[in-house]
C-alpha cells in the first residue's frame, strides 16, 4: 500500500528543478503592487517565525505555528497587498507584532493546485497564466461521489492533471457507498492511482484511508456535494466543517463551503477543505489547454513538424517520439491521450 507513496515522493523530488523555475516565473506575474518576498526555506529559518496559512480572507488570516493558530489582521495596504499573494498551504515567514502576526514573505512553494490558462493569442507555454488555489501539499485527495451528485470521470481526470502538474500525489476517494454500489473504477487500474470507498454515514472505509493521509499535507478537492467538508468531518470525529444537503431538484451541490481551510489530525497531519473546485473555476479545461499540464511535453514540442501539433495522431511528432524513447513518461503521455479525447468529444 505504501508503495505508492513511494511513487509518489520520487515523481516529487524528480520534477523539483523544473516545478521551481515555472513557479518563479509565474511569480512575477503576480504581484500588482508590492511583490511578496518569496525565500529559500534556509533562508526564511533566518528571518523569523514560520508558520502556516490555515485559512484566510482578504483583511484576516489564521496562521498554524507551533501546533496552534494564531489569528492575525491585516492593518495596512502594504499587508493586505501581501496577504492578497498568499494561499492556504503557504509557509509564511512572520514577526509578532503585540499578538499580531506581521506577515514577511513567504518561501518558495514546492507543489500546488493550479489554475492555468492559456493567454488567447499565444498557445504556448510561455503564454499561460497561473492561478494558485493552495501550496506545499503532498497528497491530494479527488473526493468523487458514487451517487448524489452522480459519479463523473471526466472530472477526476481533470484533478488527476491539476495534482499531477502541481507535483501532488493523488488519491481518488469514492463516498456515499451507503447509497450506492461504487462506479466501475478499472479505467484507473493502470494510473497506479489509490482508490479508497467511504462512507461518512456509516464510517465505512474511514480507516483505509489514513495510511495515505498520516504525516501529511493533505488537500480534498472534488466537485460541491460530494462531501469533502464530511469527509474531514469523518477523520476528525468531529463536526468542524458545515455541510449541507445536495440539492433535490438538481442533485448537485450548493458550494457550502466558500473558502479553504486547514485542520489538524496530529501535530504532522493536515487536511485542507476547500469549496466545490468549480467556483474557483478550475473545471474549464479545453483541449489546447492541456497540454499546459505536461510541462515535459514543452521541451520537445518545437520539433514537432507541425507547429500545431497535439501530440495525438500528427506524424513527425517529437513529443511521441520522446516517449518512445524514455524521456517522457509512457504513463503520462496515456493520461494525455486519454483526456485529449474525453476533452475533444466534450467539446
Ligand atoms: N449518505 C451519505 N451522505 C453523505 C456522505 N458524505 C456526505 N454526505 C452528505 O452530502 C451532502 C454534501 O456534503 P458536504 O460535505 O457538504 O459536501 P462538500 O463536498 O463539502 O460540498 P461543498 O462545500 O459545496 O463543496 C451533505 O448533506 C452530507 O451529509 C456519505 O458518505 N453518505
Ligand atoms: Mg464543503
Ligand atoms: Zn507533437
Amino acid at each position: 500500500m505504501m508503495d505508492e507513496y513511494d511513487y509518489a515522493e520520487s515523481r516529487k523530488s524528480k520534477g523539483k528543478g523544473s516545478n521551481r523555475s515555472r513557479s518563479d516565473h509565474h511569480e512575477k506575474r503576480q504581484g500588482d503592487l508590492n511583490e511578496i518576498n518569496v525565500y529559500s526555506p534556509g533562508d526564511a529559518q533566518k528571518l523569523g517565525k514560520i508558520g502556516i496559512v490555515a485559512e484566510m480572507s482578504p483583511t484576516n488570516y489564521r496562521i498554524l505555528y507551533n501546533n496552534k493558530f494564531i489569528e492575525g489582521i491585516a492593518e495596512d495596504d502594504s499587508q493586505k497587498g501581501i496577504v492578497s499573494q498568499l494561499v492556504v498551504g503557504d509557509n509564511v515567514i512572520f514577526e509578532l507584532n503585540e499578538s499580531n502576526p506581521i506577515i514577511k514573505g513567504r518561501t518558495e512553494r514546492h507543489s500546488k493546485l493550479a489554475r492555468l490558462r492559456t493567454d488567447s493569442s499565444k498557445k504556448s507555454q510561455a503564454g499561460a497564466e497561473e492561478h494558485v488555489i493552495v501550496a506545499n501539499i503532498d497528497v491530494a485527495v479527488i473526493v468523487a461521489s458514487a451517487i448524489q451528485p452522480a459519479f463523473n470521470p471526466n472530472m477526476v481526470d481533470r484533478y488527476l492533471v491539476i495534482s499531477q502538474y502541481g507535483n501532488v500525489a493523488p488519491i481518488l476517494c469514492i463516498t456515499k457507498t451507503d447509497l450506492a454500489k461504487p462506479p466501475d473504477l478499472s479505467m484507473y487500474k493502470s494510473a497506479d492511482l489509490p482508490i479508497v470507498k467511504v462512507s461518512n454515514k456509516t464510517m465505512d472505509g474511514i480507516s483505509d484511508l489514513l495510511p495515505y493521509l498520516k504525516g501529511k499535507r493533505c488537500v480534498m478537492i472534488g466537485s460541491s456535494g460530494v462531501g469533502k467538508s464530511s469527509l474531514i468531518n469523518s477523520i476528525l470525529h468531529k463536526e468542524v466543517l458545515f455541510t449541507d444537503e445536495v440539492s433535490e431538484k438538481s442533485g448537485k451541490g450548493r458550494h457550502t463551503t466558500s473558502s479553504s481551510s486547514l485542520h489538524l489530525l496530529d501535530e504532522s497531519t493536515m487536511l485542507i477543505d476547500t469549496p466545490g473546485i468549480r467556483s474557483l473555476g478550475l473545471w474549464e479545461l479545453d483541449p489546447e489547454s492541456l497540454r499546459l499540464y505536461y510541462p515535459e511535453f514543452a521541451e520537445f514540442a518545437p520539433n514537432c513538424k507541425f507547429s500545431d501539433c497535439t501530440h495525438s495522431h500528427e506524424p513527425g511528432c517529437a513529443v511521441k517520439k520522446a516517449v518512445e524513447e524514455g524521456f517522457i513518461s509512457r504513463e503520462r503521455y496515456d493520461s494525455y491521450i486519454r483526456l485529449l479525447a474525453k476533452l475533444e468529444y466534450d467539446r
